[in-house]
């Protein structure tokens, strides 16, 4: 995703530096997003955690569980006040920010863009999505996000993020940790009956955890959506799965977790998301 959103705001006129886990790729500085509307090309300066050039603006685009440490090793680089876009998947990491970089303006990004890495800095643009920004603190709609509406993806400014990135959780919470245990693409869990059972289980605690915390919309259609979202994405592997698969640490912590820590926070009980957290963290061992 870093390839993709750093090529659109490329497209747009940004100019974009990749700061990238050592040892960097042994090619020049130049992304490729290949698409069936062709390809597109995108120059961008190589750069990891060692390096000393000053951060106007961050957009991290780690897994959740890495997000702390990666900008934790460049945060001496940030200009004061520059603006920090996390698009990650799950919720929970705002705390940290608050804490270490309060004077850090912090925005956040859900999208449903597809895209996978073919080779270093090559990817495809699987599937067009639409991103939401927003600011989980509910400042106004910054001057950069010109580079992204401006760019070739579907941008949009979100005013209720933490809504929309809580209804995403909640969506994430019904089909990724049973995908994940199973061992099953989405549709899966439509198809077999014991699964089927177990996620109209899981929406009935998301339910009841979304409308104490204030979050009613989400209470109300979590059923329907996940439903929604299981039947659009039949033939896909969950990001939880993919994880799983490839041997990587998965998202649970801040996914089922924080649902969890949010239903205790209210001294509710959901018991179907708590095993669903020990078993995917047995996992994860
Ligand atoms: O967001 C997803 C994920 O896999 O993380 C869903 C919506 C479940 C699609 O696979």
């Amino acid at each position: 995703m870093g390839c993709l959103f750093a090529t659109a705001i490329g497209s747009a006129g940004g100019r974009v530096s990749l700061l990238l886990r050592p040892p960097l790729p042994a090619t020049r500085g130049e992304i490729t997003v290949e698409s069936v509307e062709g390809n597109r090309t995108c120059p961008v300066t190589l750069d990891d955690q060692n390096g000393t050039s000053r951060i106007e603006q961050l957009l991290v685009c780690t897994k959740a569980n890495d997000i702390t440490d990666a900008v934790a090793g460049i945060a001496h680089r940030l200009k004061p006040g520059a603006p920090i876009l996390l698009a990650a998947n799950g919720m929970g990491y705002l705390d940290w920010f608050d804490r270490e970089l309060p004077d850090h303006p912090i925005y956040c990004c859900l999208s449903t863009e597809g895209a996978y890495r073919i080779a270093p800095l090559h990817i495809r643009h699987a599937g067009r999505g639409r991103s939401l920004i927003g600011s989980p603190a509910g400042l106004p709609a910054p001057d950069w996000l010109q580079d992204w509406t401006a760019s070739f993806l579907d941008v949009q400014w979100e005013n209720a993020i933490n809504r929309a990135q809580w209804h995403k959780l909640a969506i994430n919470c019904a089909i990724n940790p049973l995908t994940a245990l199973y061992r099953c693409r989405n549709g899966e869990l439509a198809r077999n009956e014991v699964l089927k059972v177990l996620v109209e289980q899981l929406c009935d605690e998301i339910s009841i955890v979304s409308a104490a915390a204030g979050f009613g919309d989400t209470a109300a259609t979590i059923h329907r959506d996940v439903a929604g979202v299981i039947a659009g994405t039949a033939a896909n592997r969950s990001s939880m799965l993919q994880d799983v698969i490839a041997g990587r640490t998965t998202e649970i912590n801040f996914i089922t977790g924080y649902l969890l820590s949010t239903a205790e926070r209210l001294n509710i009980d959901a018991p179907l998301h708590r095993q669903l957290l020990q078993q995917v963290t047995e996992l994860d061992l």
